[in-house]
C-alpha cells in the first residue's frame, strides 16, 4: 500500500471509528465532512471528484438545493405517522412515482435490500394465488455474481464467499444461472413452480458487467412465455445511471417511462428502486408493479414502520423532478460515451488498462495485474491524492460513476487526472 501521511484530523474520525465502529466496511482512508454537487471535501478542506456517488444514490450531486429544500420544508412539519394512519404526502409521491415510471401501484419501503426482499415476498405469493405453484415450492432464478442486498434471505442466493460464509442457515428457493445466457434462463424456466427471474440490467459489484444490449428484452420475453414475473433490480442502475431512466430502456433516448420501444427496451413486471430515488437525501426504496400482481398484498402482510413516511414522499418527489428538469439521463448519455471513447483511446497507447465498460456515467475499467495484486488499490490512492475518489471493486477493477450533474469541462478535468495518475504506474 502507498503509505500517504494522513493529516492529524482524518486520522483521529478513522482512529475513532476504528474504535468504536463494527469493522465491517474497509474505507478508502479519506474522511469528508462536505458535499456540493459533484464534489466533495475532507475534514483538511481539500476538494475532490467524486467517482462513486454513494453508489450511485448521489445521481443528482450532493446537496441539491431542490431535493434538501424539499426535505426541510416537509421536516419541520410533519415527519412520521406510520402506516396505521393516512398522511397528506403519501397517495401523492403514490401518485407521482406510478406515473413516472408508468406502473399501477408502488410499494414504499426504505433501502435497498428491504425492497429486494419486498419484490421475493411478492413474487412468491402471486405464484402460489395467481400461477398455482404448490405451497412452499416457489423457485425464483437468479445470476450468478448478482449483488442484491445483505439480508440472511439476498446473501442465500449470492456467491460471494465473504457476504455468504458463516451466515447460514440460508433460504431456500433460489435457482443459479450464468448471467447474460438465455439459454440459460430458458431451461431453468421450463422447470416447475418458477415465480420469476431477478436480476440487474447491469451487475455492479461483479464490475459493472455489462451485458448484450438485447438481454433484457429477451428476458422479458422468456419470462412472459413461461409464465414467470420478469423483476429488474434497478437500485444501482436507475434513475438516469446509465443513461437512460431505466436500463431496462435499452438504449431508449428518451427521459421518462414512455410508449417507444426500441428493440433492447423490456418492460419488467416488478421494478425495484432505492439509491438515487432519494438523490442520497434519505433512505427511500420502492416495488412498483401492475394491480394484477401487486394486489396479492393484503392488509397485515407486508410492510415497514418508517416506508413511505412523507419526508420520503416529498424528497423522492423532489429527487425525481430534478432527474427530469436537468435531463440527467441525456447527460449522463453523452458525458459516458465520451468517457469510453477518451479511455478506450488511451488504452490503444498503455498496457496498464485492459479495457472499459459500461453505459451511461456508470463505467468500469480493468487494470492489467493479477485479480488478487493491489494496484487497483493503488492506483485509487493515488487517485485520491490527485483530487479524484473512486474505489476498486471486484478483481482489479476500479468503478467510476460520478453524479450525472457533471459538465463536460469537469469530466475533461477528471479524465486527465485518470490518466496522469495512471501513467505514474
Ligand atoms: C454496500 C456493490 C454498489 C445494489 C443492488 C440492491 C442493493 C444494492 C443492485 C442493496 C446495493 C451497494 C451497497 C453497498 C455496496 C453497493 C454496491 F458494490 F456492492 F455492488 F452499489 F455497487 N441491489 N449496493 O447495488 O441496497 O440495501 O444497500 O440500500 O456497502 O453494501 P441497500
Amino acid at each position: 500500500m502507498i503509505s500517504t501521511e494522513l493529516a492529524t484530523a482524518s486520522q483521529q474520525f478513522i482512529d475513532l471509528e476504528d474504535k468504536h465502529g463494527a469493522h465491517n466496511y474497509h474505507p478508502l482512508p479519506v474522511v469528508l465532512a462536505r458535499g456540493e454537487g459533484v464534489y466533495v471535501w475532507d475534514v483538511e478542506g481539500k476538494k475532490y471528484y467524486d467517482f462513486l456517488s454513494a453508489y450511485s444514490a448521489v445521481n443528482q450531486g450532493h446537496c441539491h438545493p431542490a431535493i434538501i429544500g424539499a426535505m426541510m420544508e416537509q421536516a419541520k412539519t410533519l415527519t412520521l405517522t406510520s402506516r396505521a394512519f393516512h398522511n397528506d404526502k403519501l397517495g401523492v409521491y403514490e401518485k407521482y412515482v406510478t406515473n413516472y415510471f408508468g406502473f399501477d401501484k408502488v410499494l414504499p419501503m426504505n433501502t435497498g435490500a428491504e425492497a429486494v426482499e419486498t419484490a421475493i415476498k411478492i413474487a412468491r405469493k402471486w405464484a402460489y394465488e395467481k400461477k398455482g405453484v404448490a405451497e412452499h415450492e416457489a423457485q425464483i432464478i437468479v445470476c450468478e455474481n448478482n449483488f442484491h442486498g445483505r439480508t440472511t434471505t439476498i446473501i442465500s442466493f449470492s456467491n460471494d464467499e465473504n457476504a455468504r460464509k458463516n451466515f447460514g442457515p440460508y433460504t431456500p428457493g433460489f435457482i443459479k444461472i450464468p448471467y447474460d445466457d438465455v439459454a440459460a434462463l430458458e431451461a431453468a424456466l421450463k422447470q416447475p413452480n418458477i415465480a420469476g427471474f431477478l436480476v440487474e440490467p447491469i451487475q455492479g459489484e461483479a464490475g459493472v458487467y455489462t451485458p448484450n444490449d438485447d438481454y433484457m428484452r429477451k428476458s422479458q420475453e422468456l419470462c412472459e412465455k413461461y409464465n414467470a414475473l420478469f423483476i429488474a433490480d434497478e437500485i444501482q442502475t436507475g434513475i438516469a445511471r446509465t443513461g437512460a431512466l431505466l436500463a431496462v430502456c435499452g438504449n431508449c433516448t428518451c427521459e421518462a417511462a414512455c410508449e417507444k420501444q426500441p428493440a433492447t427496451y423490456a418492460q419488467p413486471d416488478v421494478l425495484i428502486l432505492g439509491k438515487a430515488i432519494s438523490g442520497g437525501a434519505y433512505p427511500v426504496s420502492a416495488v412498483l408493479a401492475n394491480d394484477e400482481v401487486m394486489n396479492v398484498i393484503k392488509p397485515g402482510q407486508h410492510g415497514s414502520t418508517f416506508g413511505g413516511n412523507p419526508v420520503a414522499g416529498a424528497v423522492a418527489m423532489a429527487a425525481l423532478d430534478v432527474v427530469s428538469d436537468e435531463s440527467l439521463a441525456q447527460n449522463a448519455r453523452v458525458l459516458g460515451t465520451h468517457f469510453r471513447k477518451r479511455l478506450g483511446d488511451y488504452i490503444e497507447t498503455t498496457d496498464k488498462v485492459t479495457l472499459v465498460r459500461g453505459r451511461g456515467l456508470l463505467n468500469a475499467i480493468v487494470i492489467n495485474d493479477a485479480e488478487d495484486s493491489d494496484t487497483a488499490w493503488n492506483i485509487c490512492m493515488r487517485l485520491r491524492d490527485n483530487g479524484l475518489l473512486a474505489k476498486p471493486t471486484h478483481g482489479n477493477i476500479i468503478r467510476f460513476a460520478p453524479p450525472l450533474v457533471m459538465t463536460m469541462e469537469q469530466l475533461d478535468d477528471c479524465i486527465d487526472i485518470i490518466i496522469n495518475t495512471l501513467n505514474e504506474f
